[in-house]
């Protein structure tokens, strides 16, 4: 990929709209706008000036706002024109390839940002978190990404790489005196060190499966015996009449889903048939897909009528969730006489919606428990940073036991510089270009 030459794309989504913004970026983004348009006054940094843009033969086609950002102050760093165009797909078509006809050349999915990027205006982490920014869909993942893309990650990888080189300069100034019979840096010292750093590092890890939570979102299916209240509970949840309810059972007979946030964090529903043996086919087909949704489902509420005696069905359907680990148990119908609970039932009302806020916090809870980091929002949601973090807890580890096992500080050193390694390649210090490239086609184009 060239970096030298200017690009040019449609920032805005495909369609028709008030504005289409098509953009500019590089060195010649200047001139490229001011040959496709007349202007009504010279182009000023930062200034919406208004202008004509034109067609092959010099008529005006559309009255468009020019804004130019000169570099280094734009979101690539390089020279940066936004030209708002009325929002039709034929104008934006037009406006871009004529940009192209005199000498841009089309971006690539992610270009502006990779740029941004290669030109030291924003780091790695950043980078991703503009991606999610643009994918969010609850307004909790929007304020994440912006964190993030405001700086957050590298701001908590900041102080452990700092003590990963204050140790390993330490290290390194031991060697040197070796000669001497002094040793600078006993083990203590060391594992007093090297302990914080390993700290952080595993709890930025680990904040992760929280993180991820966030980012992707989970899948929750609600199951039990015909009657028990799954679909007046699966429309409790959604804050909307979404499924049938009716005192018959066996009133739903497909999976009902749809879409809800719970704290933020996007959750897709399932409302499912409920489970019993009946000759009748379609019914039995019904049943089917609840077993199906149930084993698919990131976590499963199991939801029995606390009013009624369990039928064997129910029975053998909690037996079966048990076993399969991500289930919660609820006892439905808390509002009426002879209602019963005991653990592990969370006891809830879908009629009077009485224990429901507390079931949303037991999901949330059950999937990923909020430890300190989770509750201060700077928690990691990248896959890629989880797994270098990771690498570098374990080469920390390693270099703990051999700290511990009075092993030369010139092979410990070793292991500190191997958990260095993934902490830079974290902020894009050090990254191979087939990485750049996968995190970058990921965006679209425009971006
Ligand atoms: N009193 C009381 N009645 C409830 C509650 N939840 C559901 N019901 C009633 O129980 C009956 C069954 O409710 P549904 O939500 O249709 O039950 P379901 O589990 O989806 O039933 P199927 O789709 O037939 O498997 C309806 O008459 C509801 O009004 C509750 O919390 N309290
Ligand atoms: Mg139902």
């Amino acid at each position: 990929m060239k970096l030298h030459d200017t690009i040019a794309a449609i920032s805005t989504p495909p369609g028709r709209g008030g504005i289409g913004i098509v953009r500019l970026s590089g060195p010649s983004a200047r001139t490229i706008v001011e040959s496709i348009a007349a202007f009504s006054a010279p182009l000023q940094a930062r200034h919406a000036v208004l202008a004509n843009l034109l067609d092959d033969e010099a008529h005006s086609i559309d009255e468009v706002v020019v804004t130019w950002f000169a570099a280094p102050h734009s979101y690539t760093a390089e020279d940066v024109v936004e030209i708002s165009c009325h929002g039709a797909p034929v104008i934006l078509r037009h406006c871009l390839d004529r940009a192209v006809h005199v000498g841009a050349r089309l971006a690539e999915p992610g270009e502006f940002t990779l740029r941004a990027f290669l030109n030291g205006r924003i780091d790695l982490p950043q980078a991703e978190a503009v991606r999610d920014l643009i994918e969010a869909t609850t307004l909790f993942q929007a304020r994440i990404a912006a964190q993030q893309a405001q700086g957050s990650v590298s701001r908590r990888l900041a102080p452990i790489k700092a003590q990963l080189l204050e140790l390993i300069a330490l290290l390194e100034a031991g060697i040197d005196f070796a000669e001497d019979d002094i040793s600078v840096a006993p083990p203590s010292e060391i594992l007093r060190r090297i302990e914080p750093i390993l700290e952080q590092t595993s709890a930025l890890a680990r904040s992760f499966r929280y993180g991820n939570l966030v980012r992707a979102g989970f899948s929750l299916a609600i199951v039990g015996p015909p009657n028990a209240g799954k679909s007046s509970l699966f429309n409790r949840l959604l804050q909307q009449d979404r499924a049938i309810v009716t005192e018959i059972p066996g009133t739903t007979r497909d999976v009902v889903s749809e879409f809800a946030e719970f704290s933020g964090i996007p959750v897709r529903v399932l409302d499912t048939a409920g489970i019993r043996d009946t000759p009748e086919p379609i019914e039995r087909l019904g049943v089917a897909r609840s077993f199906e949704a149930m084993s698919d489902a990131d976590l499963t509420i199991v939801v029995v009528d606390g009013a009624s005696e369990l039928s064997d069905n129910a029975r053998s359907l909690i037996t079966k969730a048990r076993e399969q680990g991500r289930s919660l148990f609820v006892a439905n119908k808390s509002d009426l006489p002879g209602f019963r609970c005991a653990d592990p039932f969370i006891a809830v009302s879908a009629l009077t919606g009485a224990g429901t806020e507390a079931l949303r916090g037991a999901l949330l809870d059950q999937l990923a428990p909020r430890g300190e980091l989770e509750i201060q929002g700077a928690f990691i949601t990248s896959v890629r940073q989880e797994k270098l973090l990771a690498e570098a807890v374990r080469m920390l580890e390693k270099a703990r036991s051999a700290a511990h096992a009075a092993i030369p500080h010139e092979l410990l050193i070793l292991d500190l510089y191997c958990a260095l390694n993934p902490v830079d390649a974290i902020t894009g210090a050090t990254t191979a270009d087939d990485i750049l490239n996968r995190i970058f086609s990921a965006f679209c184009i425009g971006k």
